[in-house]
């Protein structure tokens, strides 16, 4: 695994980025440049690819991604979704990336990837980038993505709209809630013009930027495109909040057991399904023994009115029938009352 210096790793903690020095080769900064433009263009059709046309300035006006543009344009902002791409995909995976990851999230955290693209800014036109911050609950993620990477595939320069950040304003945390765009008040506070530094790099070099560093792109009136490969990368376990799904693991391995918490609310979940049942079991038996004491109470309501009448009629008669002689049916009425007898 590919390791920054110790001096690398402090002014990163000092600035909220770094210069990570040339990442790739001449020929293969031609070839991820072309398959940029083709991918744009339609040329190479690839349906897990997202497109977004640049504007030529205004950052309101962007259009929402889409799968195609018109066919052989190169006025395209973003091509993403580079993940899917074969020619990409090792250099999302890039062992320099790798080291960094293993730095800020823990050597042993799963590491998996929030979005890999190329940020355009075509000759003669570029879309502005405001002030922003990198995350915030616009992201929807459940924690903070902390880290992105920055390949220039074209030299990026003050003329063609190369990055401009505040250095150190990672250290502020992110300014709010919502995250993203700064409001007109933070961007005035935190990024005067004496503050801002432009990152102008060679083709095939990279940068290392911390999410919560404050940072912008302007547009670019030059004759020559300005395409830069980003790739912003996860702990492993973070999910969207609006899917619950995690993101796709880029490095190490997320374990697809259940954490133990969730294990263990399962069992209990088993448990209660279990008493619930028993419970419900116990309670229909009641019922039922409701029902049946409620018939026995009905009978023997009927019987002592009989018992009633009798005595009514017998007092109304002054009759000095023995009473054995109606015990006969009451010993029979008992019987049944407690069960013993035959039904
Ligand atoms: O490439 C650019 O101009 C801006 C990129 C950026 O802001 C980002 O990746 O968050």
């Amino acid at each position: 695994m590919d390791r920054l210096s110790e001096q690398q790793w402090r002014d990163f903690d000092e600035n909220g980025f770094v210069r990570l020095g040339q990442l790739l080769e001449p020929e293969s900064i031609v070839e991820f440049a072309r398959r940029a433009d083709e991918l744009a263009s339609g040329t190479l059709v690839n349906p897990q690819i997202q497109l977004q046309l640049d504007t030529g300035g205004d950052y309101d006006a962007l259009p929402g991604v889409v799968s195609q543009l018109t066919e052989g344009t190169r006025l395209y902002r973003k091509v993403q979704g580079l993940e899917h791409d074969e020619l990409f995909l090792p250099l999302v995976r890039h062992p320099v990336f790798e080291g960094i990851c293993a730095r800020l999230y823990g050597p042993h955290a799963p590491v998996s990837l929030f979005r890999a693209m190329i940020m355009n800014k075509p000759a003669g036109q570029g879309t502005y980038l405001p002030w922003h911050q990198d995350g915030g609950d616009v992201w929807a993620l459940d924690r903070d993505p902390l880290v992105t990477v920055w390949v220039a595939l074209d030299p990026a320069t003050r003329a063609n709209g190369c990055l401009e950040v505040i250095p150190g304003s990672h250290r502020l945390g992110l300014l709010s809630e919502r995250g993203s765009t700064l409001s007109t008040e933070d961007a005035e506070r935190h990024c005067p013009a004496d503050r801002v530094l432009s990152l102008e790099l060679e083709a095939g070099h990279g940068l290392l930027l911390h999410n919560w560093l404050l940072h912008r792109s302007g547009i670019n009136p030059s004759s020559q495109p300005r395409r830069a490969f980003t790739a912003c990368y996860l702990d492993g376990r973070t999910r969207g909040v609006l899917t619950g799904n995690h993101f796709p693991v880029i490095f190490g391995r997320l374990d697809p057991a259940p954490h133990h918490y969730v294990r263990q609310l399962h069992v209990d979940l088993a448990a209660l399904r279990h008493a619930h049942g028993t419970a419900e079991h116990y309670a229909h038996d009641l019922e039922a023994e409701v029902e049946r004491l409620r018939a026995k109470l009905g009978e023997a309501e009927s019987y002592a009115r009989s018992l009633e009448q009798e005595r009514a009629a017998r007092l109304l008669q002054d009759s000095t029938v023995p009473l054995q002689a109606s015990a006969a049916p009451r010993r029979g009425w008992l019987a049944r009352l407690r069960g013993d007898g035959a039904h």
